[in-house]
């Protein structure tokens, strides 16, 4: 049987280059967003590849994903992989700065909306056993802290930690769990934390060599197909072209 990726956001970035390397490697694809227009683009693509299953969904709404994980058609049911890759930064000025809703917004969607996805989909994944994988998407964000990361930061610190706790508790059951920490890859990413501001977004990648979407889609995809027997437990890559900063000092004057 054709192995199963489940991966959420896959209307753009990472998600959907995933889609597109794991159709070139012959995986069967569930693809989860709330573009319609754009999985149905992805579908029209590649389903003459592979089998595709798509499904519009907001994973903040734990319902909705538990009702789209039961209806799972035949054929997609034994899910091998899920990517946990839907999530968003919103607002890069100082915490002091930023409206609430945007802090909220960042939780619901990154942490409340992973682990309705996680929770969802752990019965088929230990159902599937050994090679199964959980391959939560977290950040530099999570292990750096940097001004302007304050929530974003943090809902990735909870997905490394979650990652490796999901761990423990699966040790018995075969279902490895990665936590994947990008730095700077140019995606819709800036374009959502600067709220369609195009010129905002552009300037982040400016003069520089970013990472691509496909860069890690490639990096799912290795963790993906590892000899069951292995666990890669965080694997954090940036371009050669980011590090880190000295610490800020405050002085007098
Ligand atoms: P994009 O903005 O290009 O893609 C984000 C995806 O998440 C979209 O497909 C979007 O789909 C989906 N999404 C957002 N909110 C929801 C929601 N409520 N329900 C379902 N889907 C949702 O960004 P990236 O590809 O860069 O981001 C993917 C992941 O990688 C995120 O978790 C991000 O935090 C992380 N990341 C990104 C880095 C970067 O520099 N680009 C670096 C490190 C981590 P739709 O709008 O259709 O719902
Ligand atoms: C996205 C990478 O450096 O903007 O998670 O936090 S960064």
């Amino acid at each position: 049987m054709k192995p199963v990726v489940f991966i959420t956001g896959a209307t753009s970035g990472f998600g959907r280059a995933s889609a597109r390397r794991f159709a070139a490697a012959g995986w069967s694809l569930i693809l989860c967003g709330r573009r319609a227009d754009r999985l149905e683009a992805l579908k029209q693509e590649l389903q003459g590849q592979v089998p595709v299953h798509t499904a519009v969904l907001d994973v903040r709404d734990a319902q909705a994903v538990a009702d789209m994980v039961q209806a799972l058609p035949g054929p997609f049911t034994a899910v091998t992989t899920l990517v946990n890759n839907a999530g968003l930064a919103l607002a890069a000025q100082p915490a002091q700065e930023v409206a609430l809703q945007d802090w909220q917004t960042m939780i619901d969607t990154n942490v409340t909306g992973l682990v309705n996805v996680t929770h969802a989909l752990l019965p088929r994944l230990i159902e599937t056993g050994a090679g199964a994988s959980i391959i939560n998407i977290g950040s530099v964000a999570g292990q750096w802290p940097y001004p302007g990361g304050h929530v974003y930061g943090a809902t990735k610190a909870f997905v490394q930690q979650f990652s490796y706790n999901l761990r423990c508790d699966l040790i018995k059951t075969g279902v490895r769990v990665t936590d994947i920490a990008p730095g700077m890859a140019e995606t819709e990413f800036s374009l959502v934390r600067y709220k369609g501001n195009q010129d905002a977004a552009e300037k982040i990648y400016r003069g520089t060599t970013p990472m691509s979407a496909e860069d890690i889609a490639e990096q799912i995809f290795y963790v993906a197909s590892l000899p069951p027997h292995l666990n890669i437990n965080r694997l954090e890559i940036m371009p050669v072209r980011q590090a880190w900063s000295p610490f800020a000092v405050d002085r007098d004057g």
